[in-house]
């Protein structure tokens, strides 16, 4: 059998179309956000052209305004549900005029991913020439972001909409869910054609995840009105924090560049958040970060892979990294898992096959070693590399997979779309950490 590495960049090859690349075949025929950053961190290792085009490809498809939409719609296959004819990108003055896409984003990787592209180069020269040519767009991107999505000024972002979390139908948004009531939609799913309805979301929560949209809709997409009228208002600690690392990023690039124009104003923003991070978003009870829910005022205290990510972002201090961990080891380290499950595997709401109510996903379990790694948690970060390591080896290069032990004795515990992309890109850079 082939390496696994030589694997992955099969699987990256494959899924690389005309400047950009697809999460999965049939699954996901477009670009997206937070997918193309983490592909370009794989390419980077082997293909640095590849990883640039993917960069420059997602930021072509940015507004006027600093936004970068969560999917760039490059072709008009109706494989996928919702496409361009529903979101309507057009409605907003500022959208883009070469490209249909959505009116909501994704977490915002591409100032980390370029550090890591600098990083993962071997011509440091050229990259950091490259790097020159996109910074100021991820500037504007996050500039789009501190100013547009914190209406109350806090430091902290919003997100409108479970799709702009990434970790899309945690069971976090029950609670969200419960404080709306959507009409029936009439539609036709495409992603339960391509993969068993049993590890995506129900009929109901399509519903609640087009009322959002629709409610945008309604008034162009503005960022102002979102903030007012949103029955979806959350701020996300895994967003806040990726926002929070790429902008350190932005920070540490720009110096290496010597061009210091907007390093004090990132310096700002970043002493804010991480600030109000702290304060806001740490539950003292359960020893971790969670999910604030501004539009209802009340915070949403559940455990998920996101609790722990805001390790990569150095956001705690030593002893609430130390609190952290020991939660982590307890609710989702036992023998009979793999790290790290999306969903506390102690809770009622957990459910070990369906899309983020539990399997592990890659690109958490990238994070989360770096993270471990950068607090000094050698041990248990070297146990996420080869729980990673081990169930892409038994399985496959799955979007997700089951994180319960038992269920991977023949090879059929991954889940979701199959040569999915971030899962090898990431796999790339672990194997050659
Ligand atoms: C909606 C592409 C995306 C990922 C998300 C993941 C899934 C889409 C869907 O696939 O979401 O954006 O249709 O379910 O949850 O994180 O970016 O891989």
């Amino acid at each position: 059998m082939k390496a696994l590495h030589e694997r992955a960049q099969t699987v990256l090859n494959n899924n690389f179309k005309e400047g950009f690349s697809i999460p999965c075949a049939k699954l996901y025929p477009f670009q997206w956000f937070w997918d193309s950053g983490l592909i370009a961190i794989g390419f980077a290792h082997f293909d640095m052209q590849k990883a640039e085009q993917e960069i420059e490809t997602l930021l072509d498809a940015q507004w006027e305004n600093g936004f970068i939409p969560h999917i760039i719609f490059h072709t008009d296959t109706d494989t996928y549900f919702p496409g361009p004819d529903f979101h309507r990108s057009d409605l907003h003055p500022q959208s883009s005029k070469k490209y249909k896409s959505t009116g909501m984003t994704q977490p915002p990787v591409t100032g980390f991913v370029l550090e890591e592209m600098y990083r993962i180069s071997k011509d440091k020269v050229a990259t950091l020439k490259y790097i020159e040519t996109v910074i100021d767009k991820v500037y504007d991107n996050h500039n789009y972001f501190f100013t547009k999505r914190d209406p109350q000024n806090e430091g902290l972002v919003y997100i409108y909409h479970n799709w702009e979390s990434g970790t899309d139908n945690s069971p976090i948004w029950d609670d969200i869910w419960d404080t709306m009531d959507p009409p029936e939609y009439t539609f036709e799913r495409r992603d339960t054609t391509h993969v068993d309805a049993a590890e995506r979301p129900s009929k109901r929560e399509y519903d609640h995840y087009l009322y959002i949209i629709d409610i945008a809709k309604e008034h162009n997409y503005s960022d102002e009105k979102i903030a007012e009228l949103s029955p979806f208002l959350v701020q996300d600690p895994l967003f806040n924090a990726i926002l929070i690392k790429s902008n350190q990023s932005l920070i540490n690039l720009y110096e290496l560049l010597g061009d210091y124009s907007k390093v004090e104003q990132l310096k700002q923003w970043q002493n804010k958040s991480v600030k109000a991070f702290n304060d806001k978003l740490f539950d003292e009870e359960l020893g971790a970060y969670i999910h604030y829910d501004l539009r209802n005022e009340k915070p949403l205290r559940y455990l998920s892979s996101s609790s722990f990510a805001p390790l990569y972002a150095n956001i705690p201090s030593k002893e609430r990294a130390d609190s952290m961990v020991k939660v982590m080891m307890e609710k989702f380290g036992g023998d009979q898992q793999y790290l790290c499950a999306s969903f506390d595997p102690t809770s009622e709401r957990f459910n070990p096959k369906k899309y983020w109510r539990g399997p592990v996903w890659i690109n958490l379990n990238w994070m989360l070693f770096k993270g471990l790694k950068q607090y000094g948690f050698s041990e248990i970060a070297e146990r996420v590399k080869q729980d990673t390591i081990e169930i892409i080896e038994k399985n496959g290069f799955y979007e997700y997979f089951d994180s319960r032990k038992e269920m991977h004795k023949d090879g059929t515990a991954g889940y979701g779309g199959n040569d999915f992309s971030w899962s090898a890109a990431l796999l790339v850079d672990l194997l050659n950490d």
